[in-house]
């Protein structure tokens, strides 16, 4: 499989009104828009950096995975994204290798992207989405 790049940082917020402001008004980053995924039971907010973008993550509905995880561990970094060549081709190989996926198929996410979720259980606590 081939890395590209770091796609995105999703961090999980309470609310992406109120937690804006950092990213915009004191670190300077341009806000890019919000879209909402229901099928991910969230809504996203992205601020361009280089060639990767943070992504703030509110939830909209409390047992959605960004609920849980607000829950258990508070806001702060919820996963790291990565760009890949092939996603499905990458999916392959890594099922072949036997690493945990959360999606052995993609799906669609923010922006219409095709992405898949690896286990955090499986890349060191953390976890890891591809997309394409
Ligand atoms: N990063 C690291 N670890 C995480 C995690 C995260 N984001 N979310 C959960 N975990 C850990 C938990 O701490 C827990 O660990 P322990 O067993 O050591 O306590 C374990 O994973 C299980 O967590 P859980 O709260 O019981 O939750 P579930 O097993 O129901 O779900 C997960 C966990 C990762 C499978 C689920 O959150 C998931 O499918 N995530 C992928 C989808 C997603 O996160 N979508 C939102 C973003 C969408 C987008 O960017 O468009």
């Amino acid at each position: 499989m081939k890395i590209v790049k770091i796609s995105h940082l999703g961090i999980a917020v309470n609310s992406i009104e109120q937690g804006k402001g950092i990213w915009t008004d004191v670190l300077g980053l341009h806000f890019e828009g919000s879209e909402t995924v229901a099928e991910q039971k969230v809504t996203t907010a992205f601020f361009p950096v280089g060639e990767s973008e943070v992504e703030l993550l509110e939830s909209t509905a409390p047992d959605g995975p960004v609920a849980k995880f607000l829950e258990k561990k508070g806001e702060g970094v919820h996963h790291v994204a990565f760009q890949v060549e092939n996603l499905e081709a990458a999916l392959a190989e890594l099922k072949e290798k036997g690493i945990k996926l959360i999606d052995e198929k993609p799906r669609l996410g923010a922006g219409g992207k095709k992405i898949a979720f690896l286990h955090p259980k499986a890349t060191n606590g953390v976890l890891v989405e591809l997309c394409e």
